[in-house]
């Protein structure tokens, strides 16, 4: 049966992508959601990109915009987002492009492409989360890509279970109406892709790219 699998915060991590990758073994029925951050401090953002992108040939796949792919487009003309992006690991992006002018140059479509949340079933996808009493037409971007725990901590009442990333835990972390699958990946050297996989039978678990599977 086709799975439903999210995968966040990848970072440049390439390797742990593909460990990944190997571990759940996409089939051409499943839908992968991509959360966002695909870029940053790991040493191979553009090959993250374009494996990603590799793998909409194969099966279904949804990309959303994350932290620091919004960074990255507005640090050109925006003070604060140009030492965001620098300051949080641009300069590895950068490298992996031969140069800052390169990234949108490659893949400024796939970057422009990137959605803001996407909702499948019960579940909501975003990178961050949502503003709670705000309509979901209405949320602000930069709520849905940086905001913290003033999402997390509190119960939202969206008509969804919300999945998201950008916040790592040591694991996958699970409450009434949210998971975050965000375990440091690119921040810390053996932090752990994870993805989430939700079975054809609404089963969900959690496998990251040291072959861990568990649920929580
Ligand atoms: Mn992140």
């Amino acid at each position: 049966m086709a799975r439903l699998i999210g995968i966040s915060d990848i970072h440049g991590e390439y390797d742990k992508l593909c460990s990944l990758l190997g571990i759940i073994a996409p089939q051409s029925d499943d839908m992968i959601v991509f959360m966002g951050d695909y870029i940053d401090r790991g040493s191979r953002s553009k090959d993250v990109v374009d494996k990603v992108i590799e793998l909409g040939e194969m099966c279904d796949c949804v990309y959303l915009i994350g932290s620091h792919e919004y960074a990255m487009m507005h640090a050109k003309h925006d003070e604060y987002y140009d030492y965001l992006f620098w300051n949080y690991g641009g300069d590895a992006t950068a490298d992996s492009y031969g140069g800052f002018e390169n990234i949108m140059r490659v893949h400024g479509d796939f970057y422009k492409s990137l959605q803001p949340y996407f909702i499948k079933g019960k579940y909501l996808f975003v990178h961050a989360g949502l503003r709670s009493g705000i309509a979901l037409e209405d949320q602000d971007l930069v709520d849905m890509v940086y905001i913290r725990g003033n999402f997390y901590n509190y119960a939202h009442n969206f008509p969804y279970r919300i999945i998201f990333g950008h916040t790592e835990f040591d694991r996958a972390r699970v409450w009434a109406d949210k998971i975050c699958i965000d375990t440091g990946c690119g921040k810390y050297k053996d932090a752990a892709l994870t993805a989430i996989v939700i079975e054809g039978d609404g089963r969900e678990h959690f496998v990251n790219s040291y072959g861990e599977d568990y649920e929580l």
